[in-house]
């Protein structure tokens, strides 16, 4: 059985957009995991702390045999992989995976909430959800993307399309 999830991608520390590349390549050798959609590249303004660097961020979607759980083991272990550093907490990031759906499940555990619990909150998640999201509503919130953009201020969206990807090829969108 496989089960469509939904992953968030972020980076604001490094070569952003090669992080992301690697980050969706790791993914996708990995076994149970096949990517596929990715949304565009959106550069978006740090939410939370907010003396840093500009994110770059997207989301995928993904098939996968794996369990919600072993989804998590493998997009940290690809964050380590990828040399993740965080210096501070809500900090500067060189690689950010967060699972936001992984088919209509609702799973709570200490280390594992889905859907994810800020994912309507952030226009960095939903913009690009939007570009991969084939469904009407959202599963468990019950509404769908464009509900819940409509509902963040104006001066919290913060997300200018930076790019796509070709995460199939070698070439890396320049961030120069
Ligand atoms: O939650 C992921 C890390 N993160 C981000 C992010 O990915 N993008 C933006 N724009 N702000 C963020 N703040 C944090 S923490």
């Amino acid at each position: 059985m496989t089960v469509t999830a939904y992953l968030a991608l972020g980076s604001n520390l490094g070569d952003r957009a090669d992080q992301l590349k690697q980050a969706i390549r790791k993914l996708h050798a990995r076994p149970g995991i096949c990517i596929k959609r990715v949304s565009a590249i959106y550069e978006t303004d740090p939410v939370g702390f907010v003396e840093q660097d500009a994110f770059l961020n997207m989301v995928i979607a993904a098939e996968t045999s794996l369990s919600a759980e072993q989804l998590l083991q493998a997009a940290l272990s690809i964050e380590q992989e990828l040399g993740r550093v965080r210096t501070v907490r809500w900090g500067p990031r060189t690689l950010d995976i967060d699972l936001l759906l992984y088919g209509d499940s609702c799973i709570e555990q200490e280390h594992l909430r889905i859907p994810h619990p800020e994912m309507t909150k952030r226009a960095f998640v939903l913009i690009p959800l939007q570009d991969v999201w084939s469904g009407e509503t959202l599963p468990v919130y019950n509404h769908s993307i464009s509900h819940y953009l409509s509902d963040l201020p104006q001066d919290q969206k913060g997300v200018r399309k930076w790019g796509t990807i070709d995460w199939e090829t070698e070439s890396v969108p320049s961030e120069s």
